[in-house]
């Protein structure tokens, strides 16, 4: 603030400092909207949502309020209504304006109380409901306390009616009502299965609080309602939902020096590991201190466990943190004032102090748990050791196929055909099933861009295979040597030789297999692939149409019809392509490589869980989740004509 404006803040007395604040704020918040909610698409839209149900979830917090509605209405407006204390409505001496009204209209007010309880104010969360208003056309806040309904509206943040009861009415509660500002957000519309998720977590972090959500724009109106009185427990029973646990959920929770401690975990039959950790509602996808201190307690507890039951000998090393981490699933969840958030998306937890007290509080249920339960400990100390030798095993696996490359003189595999290009940007490789489909793709290429891996069927064997097979089988050595990012520990983005990975199999059940079993190796050992969206999947066409010398293709039932439709089908001579083998290299190339003509899918992982549950349905025993998965998975890849 310049030396000038300060005096003027200072000596304005009529109109008000605050007032002053109040505009300054608002501007900033309008001015940058990004550095508020993130961004102005998709993710700033539901943001806004986020911070109004936030506040109400904080009042649940400090055990004044059960319920909280949303509702997406018809005009694109939304509301978030809780039966809490309801927002102070007494006028404040300094800003002489009701508490209700500094809340709405200054930046960062939420605090001011001194409300108690646990505040989130991490990350992009805890900005404060005047964000919203400042973001927003109209907004409306009514609270309901001392016998009325008291309401205030605004436009654009600024107060075009000042607080006045309204009615009468029993209770307390808050009620916040808002339209997006059209002019500052790209989309203003609310996606159900966004805000469902969010919900739903919420739901699970916080036991016993009902959150409904209500979608009032779609005929016949959706509403569901999320309570879990198992908490996180519940959490946990969800996610492992399709896997095979080995034991009952062993859960704890504490509260040491002010930091409320929630841990719920429980291995399975399974190799991947799934531990989600929360500070303050807020998912810490980098991690931190609480994570920290969960995962040394159980290596240290199942270490100490397998030490005095003899199960490892004064001789055997211990046990890798990382191998008692396979197969499990947990949740994490910390609740403290004043967190520090660090990491580049401020989702990493830094008070170190409470490593030390998540830590204590795990280690001492553990140890617990396995004095009370020997055969459950057993079963899961088995487990870690069975996870030792496996990475023993594939580690072996690995430094052999290192080896066989540093002999192959240029490092790069024989079967590979590659590009010409050395810009990873400009590259892409087609990972092709089949020898004799590889050879067509090869003639079909553009051989400046586009390098051809071909893949044999030999790859299946390693569907339900642990790590060591997997890294045994010939032809993931060879991808991963082609990709040229390495793998676990030495995987390196920046060494990636094509910026688009290019899955092109036949249209069959193998063919599907395989590009699961691809997608699923991704996902478990270069899952940055997936998150960086290198990833795509080739569309070829599934019928060619021929009349007279013109030649068409369709991609799916629906197109054929829209080709053919009312002419005498005996003009159009149709054949339906069940490989690519079918095709020619010209047909292959102008329908599903040629860059100006085809189509791709676009692979991404946007949700930790959703993908969790999908890899867990197809590698799995189960035969029932996958087939439902399977139907379900077409829609989860999103459709891109590019
Ligand atoms: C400050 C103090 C009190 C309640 C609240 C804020 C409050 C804020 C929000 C935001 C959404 N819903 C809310 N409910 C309550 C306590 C007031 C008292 O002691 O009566």
């Amino acid at each position: 603030m310049a030396k000038h404006e300060k005096e003027i803040v200072e000596n304005s007395t009529s109109y008000g400092a605050a007032q002053i604040e109040v505009l300054k704020g608002l501007e900033a918040v309008r001015k940058r909207p990004g550095m508020y909610v993130g961004n102005t698409a998709e993710r700033g839209l539901h943001q806004l949502v986020y911070e109004a149900v936030d506040n109400a979830v904080d009042e649940a917090l400090a055990g004044c309020a059960k319920h909280v509605r949303v509702i997406l209405h018809k005009d694109g407006s939304c509301s978030v209504e809780d039966d809490g204390r309801g927002i102070p409505i007494d006028v404040m001496p300094k800003e002489r304006m009701p508490a209700v009204e500094v809340v709405m209209t200054m930046l960062h007010a939420g605090g001011k109380f001194g409300k108690g309880g646990y505040k989130v104010s991490g990350g992009l969360h805890g900005v404060g409901i005047s964000v919203v208003n400042a973001l927003s056309e109209r907004m409306i806040t009514r609270v309901k306390r001392d016998g009325k309904i008291w309401e205030i509206q605004f436009e654009r943040g600024k107060t075009v009616q000042k607080l006045k009861p309204i009615d009468k009415a029993e209770g307390t509660g808050t009620l916040q009502w808002f339209l997006p500002d059209r002019s500052v957000f790209e989309t203003l519309d609310f996606h159900w299965d966004i805000l469902q998720k969010r919900l739903r977590e919420l739901a699970f972090l916080n036991r016993g609080l009902e959150i409904t959500l209500r979608d009032e724009r779609v005929d016949p109106l959706k509403e569901r309602v999320f309570m879990y009185e198992g908490g996180i427990v519940s959490f946990v029973e969800h996610l492992n939902d399709k896997k095979d646990p080995i034991h009952p959920i062993i859960s704890t929770n504490g509260e040491r020096e002010g930091v409320l401690v929630e841990v719920a975990m429980q291995w399975a039959d399974a190799y991947s590991e799934t531990i989600f950790s929360f500070a303050n509602n807020i998912n810490t996808t980098e991690g931190g201190m609480h994570l920290l201190g969960f995962r040394t307690a159980v290596g240290n507890a199942v270490n100490s466990y397998a030490r005095k039951r003899g199960m490892l000998k004064e001789s055997d090393p211990s046990l890798s943190t990382d191998d008692c981490m396979e197969g499990l699933t947990a949740v994490v969840s910390v609740k403290l004032e004043e967190p520090q958030f660090e990491g580049q998306t401020k989702t990493k937890l830094g008070n170190t102090r409470v490593r030390t007290i998540v830590y204590g509080l795990v280690n001492e249920r553990l140890d617990f748990f396995f004095e009370e339960n020997p055969k459950y400990a057993r079963a899961i100390v088995d487990k870690c050791m069975q996870a030792a030798r496996a990475r023993e095993a594939a580690k072996k696996a690995r430094d052999l196929s290192r080896r066989k490359n540093a002999l192959d003189g240029s490092g790069l595999p024989g079967k590979l055909v590659d590009c010409t290009n050395a810009d990873p940007k400009a590259s892409e490789i087609f990972l092709v099933e089949g020898d004799s489909a590889g050879g067509t793709a090869k003639m079909g290429r553009d051989f400046r861009s586009q390098a051809i891996l071909p893949l044999r069927g030999k790859i299946l064997n390693v569907w339900k295979a642990r790590e060591d097979k997997v890294f045994a089988n010939e032809e993931i050595r060879t991808m991963i040597t082609a990709l040229g990012t390495g793998i676990a520990a030495d995987f390196d983005i920046g060494k990636l030789r094509y910026h688009k990975i290019i899955i092109m199999t036949d249209a069959d059940v193998d063919g599907s297999h395989i590009r699961t079993l691809l997608l699923t190796f991704f996902y478990q050992q270069m899952r940055a692939l997936l998150e960086e969206k290198f990833i795509y999947i080739a569309q070829p066409p599934l019928y060619g149409v021929r009349r007279g010398k013109k030649q068409n293709y369709a991609f799916s039932d629906e197109e054929l019809k829209a080709i053919i439709g009312d002419a005498d089908p005996k003009e159009f001579v149709v054949q339906q392509y069940k490989g690519l083998g079918e095709m020619d290299a010209e047909q292959l190339a102008d329908t599903t490589m040629d860059i100006s003509s085809r189509r791709l899918k676009q692979v991404t992982v946007e949700d930790g869980v959703a993908a969790e549950e999908m890899f867990t349905t197809l590698m799995g025993d189960k035969v029932e989740p996958r087939k439902e998965f399977i139907q379900a998975y077409a829609r989860s890849v999103k459709n891109l004509d590019l």
